[in-house]
């Protein structure tokens, strides 16, 4: 398996933890989403990913995935051990509700993108894009922090879905000052998952293209 990577990249990160948790072994391809205005627009990328976007997986027979829960929920169905979800019906929308308000809620408006978007086209001040940043990271996180079941882990005793999402979105949330006081349970159960190898190994930092 290839996984075109950013080390930055939180949904690349969500990626690199489930592919860690599953044991798979993958190559990871580098596509800089900042130097000489992001290699993410290239023709090449964008023939691979309409969406121009990382994280995307390319499977050994050639198919390419693209969207971070929709690979995490190929490699849970195809390699189920260890599973990412609950076994209970009611439990598994439980995990998929914060691992949503994070990726559907959170994560979409701090992203490159609409963050690049807000200062050249709208032409905001950096004090007012990290205000909007610092703002939706803390209501959704203050939403999360209500839903996080007693841990080690985000919901209970197994790792989930819900953890694979909230370790990278702490990342972000550190690298831009976001004050994390008010959610003990998150630094908490961030704590936790990153003395699990899969995510010590998925960290930014760990990447090969880290800078
Ligand atoms: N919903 C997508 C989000 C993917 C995404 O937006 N990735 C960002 C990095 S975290 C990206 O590639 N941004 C490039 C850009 O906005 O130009 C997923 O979960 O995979």
């Amino acid at each position: 398996m290839k996984l075109y990577s950013y080390f930055r990249s939180s949904a690349a990160y969500r990626a690199r933890i489930a592919l860690n948790l599953k044991g798979l072994s993958y190559e990871t391809e580098s596509i800089h989403l900042t130097k000489e205005g992001g290699k993410q627009f290239g023709a090449d990328f964008k023939a691979i990913n309409p969406q121009m976007r990382v994280p995307v997986v390319k499977l050994d027979n050639g198919e390419v995935l693209t969207q971070s829960l929709a690979i995490i929920e190929y490699l849970d169905e195809v390699f189920p051990d260890p599973p990412f979800l609950p076994a209970d019906a009611v439990e598994r929308a439980k995990v998929r509700a914060i691992a949503d308000t994070i990726a559907c809620d959170i994560h979409p408006l701090n992203n490159t993108g609409p963050l690049k978007y807000i200062k050249s086209k709208l032409g905001q001040e950096q004090s007012a894009i990290d205000a909007w940043y610092h703002h939706w990271i803390l209501v959704g996180f203050e939403a999360v922090e209500a839903l996080l079941r007693p841990g080690p882990y985000a919901f209970g005793t197994r790792v989930t879905l819900a953890d694979i999402c909230l370790v990278p979105q702490v990342a972000n949330a550190a690298r831009f000052k976001v004050p994390l006081d008010r959610f003990p349970k998150i630094v908490a159960v961030d704590a936790a998952c990153l003395q699990l190898p899969a995510f010590d190994k998925a960290r930014p930092e760990n990447q090969p293209d880290a800078e």
